[in-house]
């Protein structure tokens, strides 16, 4: 149903990470400035919104995931007034800022946990989740998702506080209603702004029980985000996006159900735990089986219906680069990230693109731990070190699954330190930025760039992208993913071959149009084709059977 259309069903979001993005003073740090000095370039390739990456301040444990006042900029990045100059630039080029909402936890250096922790009598006490030991232990054996207990012995009280990741980032206790309302007030400090939305990180956290040891979708989570659409954003034409990494269909329709007036949109990762051992870590790798992928996003484009509304992505700040990660970033680069750009922005939902997917940035390679920034990488070193991994297994495993490969800088050109900075960047710069950077993706009209940019145009142009029905095409081989979109009497068929190999497709139809592709092939018939690897097209089928 189309009734409702909201702006955010249409729009392209594109990920920026403050640090990394462009540093406009020469110490080494992306900033605001350096944000607003690209902002024509994310015009150019057409997005509707930046979902930025928290820019608050924060002593920086966990890269701005740790923040200690919700209502300044972080100096580093710059100062209100420059925030006010983003979103006012963004606004001129028809682009709304998306902030990133921090609230399951905040910095150990926040005045509140500063507070709290200073007696059992303070009125912030109670603003974070504080517990006595158990026979001089921790309350229970709940661990961090960056290692260890999640519990704290803290001076002067002699109490435990709750950290789900680092021992910076106490968890705030949304039981408490003066928690609840102060969260609310600060949205609604950003929203009076004139910001465009929220994306919440670690949001199934928040109803969260930690005397049970439930963490995710606790029983009063959908109570909760009820009570924060009411009292902030509700109403409002805001995008709203849940990181929720628990989320089975079932549960994105309780976020997502516009009926529900909860959030417009959730990001599920079951697709990018695809290349895990199952019930082990993000680190214990297994290769991607393709038809798993097919069944993953399958069920996905189908059971949200009408009661629910997808993300797209292949990428973000936590996650490996998706043409090291499932394309190939040697010989078929170029190739397989148009084939992957392809295959998701084909999908219904609203796609996002991590700065510089759009120029098929790689991975990095690492020799040594001292090269690593990420908390997760060095807490999860140090814990297998005890264990008695081999330093070159955890290597291999930093350099595939780390989160420092979405993190160094972006390439802008070939330039010492590509255009990013000046000085020393603070996190290094992938060696390959001679061949892969903007500038070099600008001036070559075949280039990875401009296969998002069509996407992004087709998207804006063709009602069928966005409210098409999905059809997954199942007689294929098993590398092949292939699937139609209908809409109105019409039907495209996307082809895709995720492999390094060639492979047969067959269809007896016949095509009007090619939409787009990443060959130079003609399409008019789909019969006994062999497709090159990673080949992918999109066709519009002729009405007529045969
Ligand atoms: O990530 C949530 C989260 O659980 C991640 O730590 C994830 O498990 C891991 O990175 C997968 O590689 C969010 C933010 O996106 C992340 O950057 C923060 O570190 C984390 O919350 C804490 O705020
Ligand atoms: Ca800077």
């Amino acid at each position: 149903m189309t009734t409702n259309t909201q702006w955010w069903q249409e729009a392209v979001v594109y990920q920026v990470y403050p640090r990394s993005f462009q540093d406009s003073n020469g110490d080494g740090i992306g900033d605001l400035k350096g944000i607003i000095q690209r902002l024509d370039y994310l015009k150019k390739l057409g997005i509707s919104a930046i979902w930025l990456s928290p820019v608050y301040r924060s002593p920086n444990d966990d890269n701005g995931y740790d923040i200690s006042d919700y209502e300044q900029i972080m100096a580093e990045f710059g100062t209100m007034d420059d925030m006010d100059r983003l979103i006012q630039e963004a606004q001129q080029r028809e682009i709304k800022i998306i902030m990133d909402l921090v609230v399951n936890h905040t910095s150990d250096e926040h005045p509140w946990f500063i507070e709290s922790r200073a007696s059992k009598e303070n009125p912030y006490r109670d603003f974070y989740v504080w517990r006595e030991g158990a026979n001089g232990q921790a309350p229970n054996d709940l661990e961090s998702t960056f290692l260890g207990s999640a519990w704290q012995l803290d001076e002067p009280t002699g109490d435990y506080y709750l950290h789900l990741f680092s021992q910076k980032q106490p968890d705030l206790n949304w039981e408490n209603p003066s928690v609840r309302q102060a969260i609310y007030d600060m949205m609604n400090f950003w929203i009076d702004k004139g910001i465009g939305g929220f994306r919440m990180d670690v949001i199934d956290l928040v109803g969260k029980l930690p005397d049970q040891k439930i963490t995710g979708n606790g029983p009063k989570l959908h109570e909760y985000l009820q009570e924060m659409n009411a009292q902030t954003f509700g109403g409002k034409d805001l995008l709203t996006v849940g990181e929720t990494w628990g989320a089975t269909p079932e549960i994105a329709k309780l976020y997502s159900d516009p009926q529900r007036n909860e959030l417009s949109m959730v990001f599920q990762f079951e697709h990018v735990a695809l290349d895990e051992e199952p019930g082990k870590s993000k680190w214990d790798l297994r290769p991607l089986q393709i038809p798993e992928l097919k069944n993953v996003f399958s069920k996905w484009q189908t059971e949200l219906g009408n009661q629910g509304w997808n993300s797209l992505f292949w990428n973000n700040h936590d996650l490996p680069r998706i043409v090291s990660r499932w394309g190939n970033d040697g010989s078929y680069r170029v190739q397989s990230a148009k084939m992957l750009a392809i295959l998701l922005h084909m999908l219904k939902g609203t796609p996002y693109i991590y700065q510089g997917e759009e120029i098929g940035m790689t991975n990095r390679v690492i020799q040594d731990i001292s090269e690593v920034e990420d908390i997760e990488s060095k807490n999860m070193y140090a814990d297998r070190i005890e264990k008695g991994y081999s330093k070159a297994d955890i290597l291999t495993s930093i350099n595939t699954k780390g989160r420092d490969n979405a993190r160094t800088p972006m390439q802008w050109d070939n330039t010492t330190n590509a255009g990013f900075t000046t000085n020393t960047p603070w996190l290094a710069v992938n060696k390959n930025y001679q061949e892969i950077n903007v500038e070099q993706a600008l001036a070559d009209s075949n280039s990875i760039f401009y296969t998002y940019q069509k996407l992004i145009e087709l998207r804006k142009n063709h009602p069928l992208i966005i409210w098409g029905n999905f059809e997954l095409v199942t007689d294929t081989a098993e590398e092949v993913f292939a699937y139609y979109r209908h809409y109105q009497g019409e039907s495209w068929l996307i082809v895709c071959n995720f492999s390094d190999q060639t492979q047969p497709f067959s269809l007896n139809k016949t095509t009007t149009e090619t939409i787009i592709a990443n060959t130079e092939k003609e399409y008019h018939q789909l019969s006994d084709r062999t497709l090159a690897p990673y080949e992918a097209f999109v066709v519009k089928l002729s009405n007529i059977s045969e």
